[in-house]
Protein backbone atom coordinates (compact mmCIF):
# COMPACT_ATOMS: atom_id res chain seq x y z
CA UNK A 1 0.00 0.00 0.00
CA UNK A 2 1.82 3.28 -0.88
CA UNK A 3 -0.10 5.15 1.87
CA UNK A 4 -0.80 3.86 5.22
CA UNK A 5 -1.83 5.37 8.48
CA UNK A 6 -0.14 3.08 11.53
CA UNK A 7 -0.26 3.54 15.13
CA UNK A 8 3.37 3.37 16.40
CA UNK A 9 6.72 4.72 17.80
CA UNK A 10 8.48 6.42 14.40
CA UNK A 11 11.52 5.13 16.00
CA UNK A 12 10.71 1.99 15.92
CA UNK A 13 9.61 1.80 12.16
CA UNK A 14 11.77 -0.47 9.88
CA UNK A 15 11.94 2.08 6.51
CA UNK A 16 14.33 3.98 4.79
CA UNK A 17 13.95 7.21 5.93
CA UNK A 18 12.16 8.73 9.23
CA UNK A 19 11.50 12.47 9.33
CA UNK A 20 11.70 14.16 12.53
CA UNK A 21 9.84 17.28 13.32
CA UNK A 22 12.30 19.30 14.38
CA UNK A 23 13.63 23.01 15.30
CA UNK A 24 15.36 25.52 13.66
CA UNK A 25 18.26 25.21 15.45
CA UNK A 26 18.37 21.21 14.42
CA UNK A 27 19.93 20.73 17.87
CA UNK A 28 16.83 18.33 19.49
CA UNK A 29 14.17 18.69 21.73
CA UNK A 30 11.57 17.29 23.30
CA UNK A 31 8.43 15.32 21.60
CA UNK A 32 9.50 13.11 18.50
CA UNK A 33 12.71 15.20 18.25
CA UNK A 34 13.66 13.78 21.49
CA UNK A 35 12.79 10.36 21.55
CA UNK A 36 15.13 10.49 17.70
CA UNK A 37 17.74 11.73 19.63
CA UNK A 38 18.02 9.37 22.27
CA UNK A 39 17.08 6.13 20.01
CA UNK A 40 20.11 7.93 17.63
CA UNK A 41 22.89 8.08 19.54
CA UNK A 42 24.64 11.13 20.47
CA UNK A 43 26.41 11.19 16.99
CA UNK A 44 23.14 12.31 15.56
CA UNK A 45 23.40 15.54 17.53
CA UNK A 46 27.02 15.88 16.73
CA UNK A 47 26.28 15.31 13.18
CA UNK A 48 23.29 18.02 13.65
CA UNK A 49 25.80 20.78 14.56
CA UNK A 50 27.18 20.46 11.73
CA UNK A 51 24.41 21.37 9.76
CA UNK A 52 23.94 24.94 10.45
CA UNK A 53 19.84 24.71 11.24
CA UNK A 54 17.32 24.81 8.86
CA UNK A 55 14.77 26.61 8.06
CA UNK A 56 10.73 26.48 8.51
CA UNK A 57 9.22 25.03 5.64
CA UNK A 58 12.87 23.34 4.83
CA UNK A 59 14.38 19.97 5.37
CA UNK A 60 17.57 18.48 6.14
CA UNK A 61 19.06 14.83 6.36
CA UNK A 62 21.26 12.73 7.95
CA UNK A 63 21.80 8.82 8.83
CA UNK A 64 20.13 7.02 10.97
CA UNK A 65 23.12 6.11 13.32
CA UNK A 66 21.46 3.41 15.95
CA UNK A 67 17.63 3.60 14.73
CA UNK A 68 16.83 1.07 12.36
CA UNK A 69 16.64 3.43 9.56
CA UNK A 70 18.91 4.03 7.00
CA UNK A 71 18.26 8.14 7.06
CA UNK A 72 16.46 10.81 9.52
CA UNK A 73 14.99 13.56 7.49
CA UNK A 74 14.67 16.79 9.96
CA UNK A 75 12.23 19.22 9.17
CA UNK A 76 10.78 22.27 10.69
CA UNK A 77 7.14 22.60 10.80
CA UNK A 78 5.10 26.21 11.83
CA UNK A 79 4.38 27.31 14.68
CA UNK A 80 0.16 26.97 14.71
CA UNK A 81 -0.48 30.98 14.90
CA UNK A 82 -4.84 31.04 14.43
CA UNK A 83 -4.16 29.81 10.86
CA UNK A 84 -3.75 33.10 9.19
CA UNK A 85 0.42 33.21 8.73
CA UNK A 86 0.93 30.71 6.31
CA UNK A 87 0.86 28.10 8.27
CA UNK A 88 -0.34 25.82 5.71
CA UNK A 89 2.10 26.35 2.99
CA UNK A 90 4.71 25.85 5.20
CA UNK A 91 3.58 22.51 6.44
CA UNK A 92 2.71 21.57 2.90
CA UNK A 93 6.37 22.51 2.33
CA UNK A 94 8.25 20.26 5.06
CA UNK A 95 6.65 17.61 3.58
CA UNK A 96 7.04 18.63 -0.26
CA UNK A 97 10.97 18.61 0.95
CA UNK A 98 10.85 15.63 2.88
CA UNK A 99 9.68 13.68 -0.04
CA UNK A 100 12.06 15.39 -2.44
CA UNK A 101 14.60 14.55 -0.13
CA UNK A 102 13.77 10.81 0.48
CA UNK A 103 13.83 10.34 -3.20
CA UNK A 104 16.99 11.95 -4.33
CA UNK A 105 18.32 9.56 -1.53
CA UNK A 106 17.25 6.15 -3.16
CA UNK A 107 14.53 5.73 -0.35
CA UNK A 108 12.22 3.48 -1.23
CA UNK A 109 10.04 3.65 2.31
CA UNK A 110 9.91 6.83 4.56
CA UNK A 111 7.45 6.84 7.62
CA UNK A 112 6.38 11.10 9.00
CA UNK A 113 4.89 12.35 11.91
CA UNK A 114 2.41 14.35 12.26
CA UNK A 115 4.56 17.11 12.19
CA UNK A 116 3.74 20.56 13.74
CA UNK A 117 1.02 18.74 15.49
CA UNK A 118 2.33 18.43 19.55
CA UNK A 119 4.03 21.66 20.60
CA UNK A 120 3.96 23.61 17.60
CA UNK A 121 -0.26 23.37 18.13
CA UNK A 122 -1.32 22.78 14.48
CA UNK A 123 -4.78 21.22 15.11
CA UNK A 124 -4.59 17.38 14.34
CA UNK A 125 -7.17 17.13 12.17
CA UNK A 126 -5.94 19.76 9.56
CA UNK A 127 -2.07 18.37 10.08
CA UNK A 128 -3.23 15.01 8.64
CA UNK A 129 -5.14 16.81 6.04
CA UNK A 130 -1.90 18.51 4.81
CA UNK A 131 0.06 15.45 5.25
CA UNK A 132 -2.58 13.27 3.14
CA UNK A 133 -2.91 15.80 0.28
CA UNK A 134 0.42 16.54 -0.15
CA UNK A 135 2.04 12.76 0.19
CA UNK A 136 -0.91 11.46 -1.75
CA UNK A 137 -0.33 13.76 -4.79
CA UNK A 138 3.45 13.01 -4.74
CA UNK A 139 2.86 9.22 -5.33
CA UNK A 140 0.75 10.05 -8.10
CA UNK A 141 3.87 11.04 -9.44
CA UNK A 142 6.60 8.69 -7.94
CA UNK A 143 6.50 4.92 -6.39
CA UNK A 144 7.47 4.90 -2.72
CA UNK A 145 5.82 3.58 0.34
CA UNK A 146 5.09 6.40 2.82
CA UNK A 147 3.54 5.90 6.27
CA UNK A 148 2.18 8.63 8.59
CA UNK A 149 3.16 7.38 12.07
CA UNK A 150 0.05 8.42 14.45
CA UNK A 151 1.41 7.91 18.40
CA UNK A 152 -1.34 9.11 20.45
CA UNK A 153 -4.69 7.44 19.82
CA UNK A 154 -6.32 10.26 22.11
CA UNK A 155 -5.10 12.82 20.40
CA UNK A 156 -5.50 11.50 17.01
CA UNK A 157 -9.00 12.70 15.23
CA UNK A 158 -10.52 13.18 12.08
CA UNK A 159 -12.68 16.20 11.87
CA UNK A 160 -15.21 15.92 14.45
CA UNK A 161 -18.30 16.60 12.00
CA UNK A 162 -17.21 14.01 9.82
CA UNK A 163 -16.47 11.73 12.73
CA UNK A 164 -19.88 12.19 14.40
CA UNK A 165 -21.61 11.83 10.99
CA UNK A 166 -20.19 8.50 10.33
CA UNK A 167 -20.70 7.31 14.17
CA UNK A 168 -24.47 8.15 13.36
CA UNK A 169 -24.34 6.42 10.05
CA UNK A 170 -23.22 3.35 11.88
CA UNK A 171 -25.51 3.78 14.56
CA UNK A 172 -28.52 3.49 12.59
CA UNK A 173 -27.45 0.90 9.92
CA UNK A 174 -26.66 -1.27 13.07
CA UNK A 175 -29.87 -0.35 14.57
CA UNK A 176 -32.00 -1.42 11.10
CA UNK A 177 -29.65 -4.73 10.69
CA UNK A 178 -30.53 -5.54 14.73
CA UNK A 179 -33.96 -4.22 15.15
CA UNK A 180 -35.02 -7.57 15.69
CA UNK A 181 -33.55 -10.54 16.93
CA UNK A 182 -30.59 -9.01 17.97
CA UNK A 183 -31.83 -5.47 19.77
CA UNK A 184 -31.83 -6.36 23.12
CA UNK A 185 -27.87 -7.84 22.75
CA UNK A 186 -27.93 -4.14 20.79
CA UNK A 187 -29.47 -1.90 23.86
CA UNK A 188 -26.56 -4.55 26.04
CA UNK A 189 -23.72 -3.27 23.85
CA UNK A 190 -21.07 -1.62 25.23
CA UNK A 191 -20.51 1.93 24.30
CA UNK A 192 -17.77 3.95 24.08
CA UNK A 193 -17.04 7.76 24.95
CA UNK A 194 -15.60 9.79 21.74
CA UNK A 195 -14.95 13.19 21.08
CA UNK A 196 -18.44 13.86 22.43
CA UNK A 197 -20.74 11.19 20.52
CA UNK A 198 -21.35 7.75 21.80
CA UNK A 199 -20.47 5.18 19.30
CA UNK A 200 -21.62 1.50 19.43
CA UNK A 201 -18.75 -0.86 19.62
CA UNK A 202 -19.10 -2.97 16.68
CA UNK A 203 -18.18 -6.38 16.52
CA UNK A 204 -14.21 -6.37 15.11
CA UNK A 205 -14.20 -6.92 11.37
CA UNK A 206 -14.87 -10.27 10.74
CA UNK A 207 -13.07 -13.01 7.97
CA UNK A 208 -14.37 -12.24 4.49
CA UNK A 209 -18.07 -13.40 3.79
CA UNK A 210 -19.11 -15.64 1.30
CA UNK A 211 -21.54 -13.71 -0.80
CA UNK A 212 -25.04 -14.63 0.29
CA UNK A 213 -26.27 -15.65 -3.13
CA UNK A 214 -23.84 -17.91 -4.11
CA UNK A 215 -26.09 -21.23 -3.12
CA UNK A 216 -24.88 -24.69 -3.18
CA UNK A 217 -27.94 -26.34 -2.83
CA UNK A 218 -29.34 -24.58 -6.13
CA UNK A 219 -25.71 -25.18 -8.15
CA UNK A 220 -26.38 -28.75 -7.05
CA UNK A 221 -29.87 -29.47 -8.32
CA UNK A 222 -28.19 -27.65 -11.68
CA UNK A 223 -26.22 -30.73 -12.04
CA UNK A 224 -28.12 -33.44 -10.55
CA UNK A 225 -28.59 -36.25 -12.40
CA UNK A 226 -27.14 -35.10 -15.61
CA UNK A 227 -23.38 -35.51 -14.83
CA UNK A 228 -21.22 -36.34 -17.62
CA UNK A 229 -17.52 -34.36 -18.76
CA UNK A 230 -19.08 -33.26 -21.74
CA UNK A 231 -21.54 -31.16 -19.95
CA UNK A 232 -19.38 -30.12 -17.20
CA UNK A 233 -16.89 -28.84 -20.05
CA UNK A 234 -19.97 -26.91 -21.43
CA UNK A 235 -21.21 -25.73 -17.82
CA UNK A 236 -17.54 -24.44 -17.17
CA UNK A 237 -17.53 -22.40 -20.54
CA UNK A 238 -20.76 -20.48 -18.78
CA UNK A 239 -18.41 -18.82 -16.20
CA UNK A 240 -18.83 -15.69 -15.28
CA UNK A 241 -16.10 -12.92 -16.30
CA UNK A 242 -13.67 -13.57 -13.25
CA UNK A 243 -12.83 -10.66 -10.57
CA UNK A 244 -9.75 -9.53 -12.87
CA UNK A 245 -11.10 -9.65 -16.26
CA UNK A 246 -14.19 -7.16 -14.36
CA UNK A 247 -11.89 -5.20 -13.09
CA UNK A 248 -9.57 -4.70 -16.50
CA UNK A 249 -12.67 -3.86 -18.29
CA UNK A 250 -13.87 -1.46 -16.16
CA UNK A 251 -10.73 0.21 -16.00
CA UNK A 252 -10.64 0.20 -19.93
CA UNK A 253 -14.45 1.78 -19.49
CA UNK A 254 -13.77 4.34 -17.95
CA UNK A 255 -10.92 5.53 -19.90
CA UNK A 256 -8.71 5.01 -17.07
CA UNK A 257 -4.90 4.22 -17.41
CA UNK A 258 -3.76 1.45 -15.16
CA UNK A 259 -1.36 3.51 -13.30
CA UNK A 260 -4.27 5.75 -12.77
CA UNK A 261 -6.00 3.07 -11.58
CA UNK A 262 -3.85 1.58 -8.77
CA UNK A 263 -2.57 4.86 -8.03
CA UNK A 264 -6.17 5.65 -7.03
CA UNK A 265 -6.63 2.87 -5.57
CA UNK A 266 -3.78 3.08 -3.06
CA UNK A 267 -2.71 -0.20 -4.40
CA UNK A 268 0.74 -0.74 -5.27
CA UNK A 269 2.28 -1.59 -8.59
CA UNK A 270 3.67 -5.17 -8.08
CA UNK A 271 -0.24 -5.90 -6.28
CA UNK A 272 -2.03 -4.79 -9.47
CA UNK A 273 0.82 -6.41 -11.78
CA UNK A 274 -0.20 -9.99 -10.29
CA UNK A 275 -3.91 -9.31 -10.62
CA UNK A 276 -3.32 -8.21 -14.21
CA UNK A 277 -1.10 -11.39 -15.44
CA UNK A 278 -3.74 -13.72 -13.08
CA UNK A 279 -7.30 -14.13 -14.24
CA UNK A 280 -8.32 -15.81 -11.50
CA UNK A 281 -6.65 -13.91 -9.12
CA UNK A 282 -8.59 -13.98 -5.28
CA UNK A 283 -8.04 -10.54 -3.92
CA UNK A 284 -8.99 -9.75 -0.16
CA UNK A 285 -11.97 -7.55 0.38
CA UNK A 286 -10.37 -4.49 1.26
CA UNK A 287 -8.33 -4.63 -2.49
CA UNK A 288 -11.68 -5.25 -4.21
CA UNK A 289 -13.12 -2.44 -2.37
CA UNK A 290 -10.12 -0.71 -2.99
CA UNK A 291 -10.58 -0.66 -6.71
CA UNK A 292 -14.27 -0.15 -6.68
CA UNK A 293 -13.51 3.05 -4.84
CA UNK A 294 -10.81 4.09 -7.75
CA UNK A 295 -13.39 3.04 -10.10
CA UNK A 296 -15.98 5.52 -8.86
CA UNK A 297 -18.43 2.63 -8.89
CA UNK A 298 -22.11 2.71 -7.87
CA UNK A 299 -23.08 1.41 -4.45
CA UNK A 300 -24.62 -1.77 -6.56
CA UNK A 301 -21.82 -2.08 -8.94
CA UNK A 302 -19.48 -2.24 -5.81
CA UNK A 303 -21.64 -5.12 -5.00
CA UNK A 304 -21.11 -6.55 -8.36
CA UNK A 305 -17.61 -6.27 -7.85
CA UNK A 306 -17.44 -7.83 -4.74
CA UNK A 307 -19.32 -10.58 -5.70
CA UNK A 308 -16.89 -11.75 -8.25
CA UNK A 309 -14.36 -12.57 -5.42
CA UNK A 310 -16.86 -14.08 -3.01
CA UNK A 311 -17.45 -11.36 -0.98
CA UNK A 312 -20.49 -8.92 -0.09
CA UNK A 313 -21.11 -5.89 2.21
CA UNK A 314 -23.00 -6.19 5.50
CA UNK A 315 -24.65 -4.05 7.74
CA UNK A 316 -23.31 -6.30 10.58
CA UNK A 317 -19.79 -4.83 9.63
CA UNK A 318 -18.34 -1.54 10.69
CA UNK A 319 -15.88 -1.36 7.91
CA UNK A 320 -18.63 -2.25 5.47
CA UNK A 321 -20.96 0.48 6.70
CA UNK A 322 -18.29 2.99 6.54
CA UNK A 323 -17.03 1.82 3.39
CA UNK A 324 -21.37 2.22 2.07
CA UNK A 325 -21.27 5.93 3.88
CA UNK A 326 -18.81 7.12 1.47
CA UNK A 327 -19.38 5.69 -1.44
CA UNK A 328 -23.17 6.89 -1.16
CA UNK A 329 -21.89 10.19 -0.40
CA UNK A 330 -20.26 10.18 -3.69
CA UNK A 331 -16.85 11.07 -1.61
CA UNK A 332 -14.29 8.57 -3.30
CA UNK A 333 -11.22 9.78 -1.85
CA UNK A 334 -9.83 6.45 -1.04
CA UNK A 335 -7.23 8.30 1.71
CA UNK A 336 -10.08 10.30 3.45
CA UNK A 337 -11.81 6.65 3.32
CA UNK A 338 -8.67 5.59 5.29
CA UNK A 339 -8.51 8.28 7.59
CA UNK A 340 -12.07 7.59 9.05
CA UNK A 341 -11.56 3.54 8.78
CA UNK A 342 -8.14 4.31 10.87
CA UNK A 343 -10.32 6.31 13.37
CA UNK A 344 -13.19 3.76 13.70
CA UNK A 345 -10.14 0.87 14.21
CA UNK A 346 -10.82 -1.01 10.79
CA UNK A 347 -8.95 -2.13 8.27
CA UNK A 348 -7.28 0.50 5.57
CA UNK A 349 -8.21 0.17 1.93
CA UNK A 350 -5.58 -1.12 -0.68
CA UNK A 351 -3.88 -4.14 1.02
N1 LIG B 1 6.55 8.56 17.32
C1 LIG B 1 5.62 9.11 16.52
N2 LIG B 1 5.01 10.26 16.80
C2 LIG B 1 5.35 10.91 17.93
C3 LIG B 1 6.33 10.41 18.81
C4 LIG B 1 6.95 9.18 18.46
N3 LIG B 1 7.89 8.62 19.22
N4 LIG B 1 6.46 11.28 19.86
C5 LIG B 1 5.57 12.26 19.63
N5 LIG B 1 4.91 12.06 18.49
P1 LIG B 1 6.10 17.20 18.39
P2 LIG B 1 6.02 19.59 16.68
C6 LIG B 1 3.86 12.85 17.82
O1 LIG B 1 5.76 18.02 19.59
O2 LIG B 1 4.63 19.87 17.06
C7 LIG B 1 10.25 19.54 19.69
O3 LIG B 1 10.66 19.99 20.93
C8 LIG B 1 3.09 13.81 18.69
O4 LIG B 1 1.98 13.14 19.31
O5 LIG B 1 7.16 16.19 18.54
O6 LIG B 1 6.40 19.67 15.23
C9 LIG B 1 11.10 20.08 18.55
O7 LIG B 1 12.44 20.23 18.92
C10 LIG B 1 2.61 14.81 17.67
O8 LIG B 1 1.39 14.40 17.06
O9 LIG B 1 6.55 18.14 17.17
C11 LIG B 1 10.45 21.39 18.26
O10 LIG B 1 10.90 22.39 19.14
C12 LIG B 1 3.69 14.81 16.60
O11 LIG B 1 4.52 13.69 16.89
C13 LIG B 1 9.00 21.12 18.50
O12 LIG B 1 8.94 20.04 19.43
C14 LIG B 1 4.55 16.05 16.58
O13 LIG B 1 4.76 16.52 17.90
C15 LIG B 1 8.30 20.68 17.25
O14 LIG B 1 6.93 20.56 17.51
Amino acid sequence: MPLQIVRNDITKMKVDAIVNAANSSLLGGGGVDGAIHRAAGPRLLAKCITLGGCKTGDAKITSGYKLPCKYVIHTVGPVWHGGDKGEKELLESCYRRSLSLAKENGCESVAFPLISSGVYGYPKDKALKVAVDVISEFLLENEMTVYIVVFDKKAYTIGEKLFADIAEYIDDRYAEEHSDCYSRRLSDMDSMPYMGSTVHRAPKMSAPTMASEVCYDSIEDDFCGSYSPVDLNEKLKELDESFSEMLLRMIDEKGMTDAECYKKANIDRKLFSKIRSNASYKPSKPTVIAFAIALGLTLAETEEMLKKAGFALSHSNKFDIIVEYFILKGNYNIHEINEALFAFDQSLLGV
